[in-house]
């Protein structure tokens, strides 16, 4: 730590940065990586979401109207890949990459050129993943879940580029995830207790953790794939010996933490700005990364509540319900504090505020339909409808969506020396909280009414919540443009920010200028319990 502040001390005075294209290529800054993981989710975002609409346009009304029913599978497929490994997951490292850094008083992160090396395959990743759309017999077709023998035997040609860049966004996330974990453990600045760090590093050390425990199941499981489809195995395939039904086993053990992967730096986010908001401490820090690490565990331990159905022992059924269940408690700790962290405060209702308090309830709406699903006897009816799509939008949207927003909203001025127009931001924060309420609420009944996902044509009994669902999803989707033209019109101008524009914000962040110069902490900060964030 101290050789390495020496060593950046010269950089400290004029604030160089490399010009051009090569910039950007060559980069080792935190800063630049990090904006460049912000603007590829973005793009993966517009462009999964271009798919979304695609899927809603099908489905304004029953029958077939626009595609033919394999296009439509294959836009179900890579609208969920790409939200979930181009979108979520690239922000939130995005976020870690500028942050982090920042928060625990570091010049930047450990393993800097490995840092350029996880942003630059990732594009390599997707550009593969959608050229696949367009070889002979299409793109992948089988949902983002992969499950054999669909993805095997049955797999179109293209599926040997989708295992590659499945390999190739793992590669990237292990690197990731083995950078903050070696720069929270190295490069924190003196005085910087674990415990005396933000949620924020907390949630994405523990992320970070989940990462490198569940990415190499992943990658095991789209080689075991590979080599069924062209190496003679039958790792999947009953006729041979294998099971398809241990696919599901390997791609749940894997899937189920990943969804924490999508949702714990979320909370780390919330809980920087609800006590910035509400001009209090956050209640409870302790209980919150004790509650985190305990969902973390519980993640490992909970995969076949996706595989009721497929016929495991009732031992098994009763044992997945219930560890599922217990999920929902160091989860209501959390909520708890939010709440409680914001009770008697001297609440104020800016967009970063907005869009984590939304967060918190209707992440909790998501968090109450898992709980329904969680029960075994019931889930045989709701499995494999429109009510679990409903469920995991709400976790996913809701959640890391809003979460990151709330999060790009809250540290833009940092980011770019500028302040964002709160009237335009609060009128994409209504916006959107409407219209993702009208997109996938109506999802919940259509499901319990028995409309099963993954379908381009559906019984009438369905058209009236569906048509409500595609004008939401429309809505929704113009609306994120609103959000684009907000972040590029601040990038280039607005009132200038101070170096801590909110008033009960804390944390190191906010003790450098806005915009945070290129090289931050060349000198590490002492931290004591007086300017401790907790
Ligand atoms: C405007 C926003 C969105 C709309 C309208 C939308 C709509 C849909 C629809 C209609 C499906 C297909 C359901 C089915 O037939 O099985 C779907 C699937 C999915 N979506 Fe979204 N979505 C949106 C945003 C997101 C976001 C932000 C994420 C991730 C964070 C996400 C993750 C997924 C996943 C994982 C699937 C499952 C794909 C599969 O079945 O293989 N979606 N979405
Ligand atoms: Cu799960």
């Amino acid at each position: 730590m101290g050789a390495h502040a020496a060593h950046d001390h010269h950089d400290d005075h004029h604030d160089h940065k490399p010009t051009g294209i090569t910039r950007w290529l060559y980069t080792t800054n935190h800063k630049d990586i990090g904006s460049m993981y912000l603007w590829f989710a973005f793009a993966m975002f517009l462009t999964g979401g271009f798919m979304a609409l695609l899927i809603r346009a099908e489905l304004f009304q029953p029958g077939l109207q626009f595609f033919e029913p394999s296009f439509f599978n294959q836009m179900t497929t890579v609208h969920g890949l790409v939200m979930v490994f181009g979108a979520v997951m690239p922000a939130f490292t995005g976020l870690a990459n500028w942050m982090i850094p920042l928060m625990i008083g570091a010049p930047d992160m450990a393993l800097p050129r490995m840092n350029n090396w996880s942003f630059w395959i990732l594009p390599v990743a997707f550009l593969m993943l959608i050229s696949s759309l367009f070889m002979s017999g299409g793109g992948p077709n089988f949902g983002w879940t992969f499950y054999a023998p669909l993805s095997t035997t049955y797999g179109p040609p293209s599926t040997d580029f989708f295992i590659f860049s499945v390999h190739i966004m793992g590669i990237s996330s292990i690197m990731g995830a083995i950078n903050v974990i070696v720069t929270v453990f190295n490069m924190r600045a003196p005085g910087m207790t674990l415990m005396r760090m933000p949620l924020f590093v907390w949630t994405w050390l523990i992320t970070a953790f989940l990462l490198i425990m569940v990415m190499p199941v992943l990658a095991g499981a789209v080689t075991m794939m590979l080599t069924d489809r062209h190496f003679g195995t039958d790792f999947f395939n009953a006729a041979g010996g294998g099971d398809p039904v241990l696919f599901q086993h390997v791609f749940w053990f894997f899937g189920h933490p990943e969804v924490y992967i999508m949702i714990l730096p979320s909370f780390g986010i919330a809980s920087a700005i609800i006590p910035a908001f509400a001009r209090k401490p956050l209640f409870g820090y302790a209980s919150m990364v004790y509650a985190t690490a305990s969902i973390a565990f519980l993640s490992f331990v909970v995969w076949a509540h996706h595989m009721f159905t497929t016929g495991i022992p009732l031992g098994g059924e009763l044992f997945f319900m219930y560890a599922t269940m217990l999920i929902a408690v160091p989860t209501g700790v959390k909520i708890f504090n939010w709440v409680a962290t914001m009770w008697k405060g001297s609440m104020t209702f800016e967009a970063p505020m907005l869009f984590a308090i939304a967060f918190v309830v209707l992440f909790t709406i998501g968090g109450f339909s898992g709980v329904m699903l969680a029960m075994a006897p019931v889930d045989f009816q709701y499995h494999d409808t429109y009510f679990v799509v409903a469920h995991f939008h709400y976790v996913l949207f809701p959640g890391a969506i809003f979460g990151t927003i709330a999060a790009v909203y809250y540290w833009l001025p940092k980011w770019t020396g500028h302040m964002y127009s709160e009237g335009l931001a609060k009128l994409h924060f209504w916006l959107s909280m409407i219209f993702v309420n009208l997109t996938f609420f109506p999802m919940h009944f259509s499901g319990l009414a028995g409309m099963p996902r993954r379908i381009p044509d559906y019984n009438v009994m369905f058209a009236d919540f569906n048509m409500l669902s595609s004008i939401g999803a429309f809505g929704l989707g113009l609306t994120q443009l609103l959000f684009l033209w907000i972040i590029i019109k601040t990038i280039k101008g607005g009132p200038k920010a101070a170096a801590k524009p909110w008033d009960g914000a804390h944390g190191l962040e906010w003790t450098v200028p806005s915009p945070a110069p290129y090289h931050t902490f060349s000198t590490p900060p002492v931290i004591t319990d007086e300017n401790a964030h907790s």
